[in-house]
């Protein structure tokens, strides 16, 4: 009995919860050696305000929320150390404004081989998701 539900646990995965929905995750295909971004949209379909907190991969030392900022004709980025989302709220990653900065990729992104991203929310709990890698939107 107690095997037969170890076995049940083990077939049925990592026992994450899907805190945030999340549509398209893509990541920009860059060559070896460059930096890329991460985009996305979050959506909070719970009761609870969500805050994510920060964004890790096996496969990226550095990942950080950026947001693009253009001024008087500059584009420059700075760094969100948290997006919050209150309950229904969406919020959407995409070029030019809010998007996951990828700095010192280990393992070079490679068209049709999804990047693994593990969200982190200020509450202690993660989820993972799957971003591709293309060229553009
Ligand atoms: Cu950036």
């Amino acid at each position: 009995m107690k095997y037969a539900l170890l076995l049940l646990l083990l077939l049925s995965g990592p026992l994450q919860a899907k805190v945030l929905d999340v549509k398209d995750p893509w990541v920009r295909l860059v060559p070896p050696g460059s930096n890329s971004a991460g985009y996305m949209e979050l959506t909070n379909k719970g009761s609870q305000t969500v805050v994510l907190t920060g964004v890790r991969s096996r496969d990226v030392k550095d990942i950080s929320i950026h947001k693009t900022l253009a001024q008087q004709g500059r584009v420059s980025m700075y760094h969100v150390p948290s997006l919050s989302l209150n309950p229904g709220q969406r919020l959407t990653l995409a070029p030019g404004g809010l998007h996951l900065m990828l700095m010192d990729i280990v393992k070079p992104l490679k068209e049709g081989q999804p990047l693994r991203l593990e969200l982190i929310f200020a509450d202690g709990q993660t989820q993972e998701i799957e971003a591709w890698p293309r060229y553009s939107r």
